[in-house]
């Protein structure tokens, strides 16, 4: 290969790798919104849900973190179109949940009363 018919290789491969960059970087923006796959945290502090109030995407997932000292915690969600029950969540454990019915649901706590988190599943 002579050097002008190299150049042109080069300045080829260069436009072909951008091409794909692009391209990749459509492909994996469509696939992160198709899947709903948003990862949504929710700590329990202070005998409280931390925030108290969430929207995410129907299909989205919420981890639970217990990370309130010595405390157990217990997570559940119990409606006619919806329910979960994390069950006793020992400190510092986490617990996924995904959410797959649209609709606003109110988390409780098993073990206290006062704690409520609002989901809004749009
Ligand atoms: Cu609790």
């Amino acid at each position: 290969m002579n050097i002008t018919r190299f150049m042109a290789y080069q300045k080829h491969a260069v436009i072909g790798f951008a091409g794909f960059a692009a391209i990749s970087a459509v492909l994996t923006s469509v696939a992160l919104a198709g899947l709903g796959s948003v990862a949504y945290t929710i700590s329990q502090k202070g005998r409280t849900f931390q925030p108290s109030e969430t929207r995410i995407q129907q299909g989205g997932t919420i981890t639970f973190i217990n990370d309130d000292g010595d405390l157990v915690h217990h997570a559940y969600l119990d409606t006619n179109e919806f329910s979960f029950d994390t069950g006793d969540q020992a400190p510092g454990s986490r617990i996924d949940t995904t959410f797959v019915k649209k609709g606003t649901f109110v988390v409780m706590c098993a073990v206290h009363p006062k704690m409520k988190l609002t989901v809004r599943v749009d």
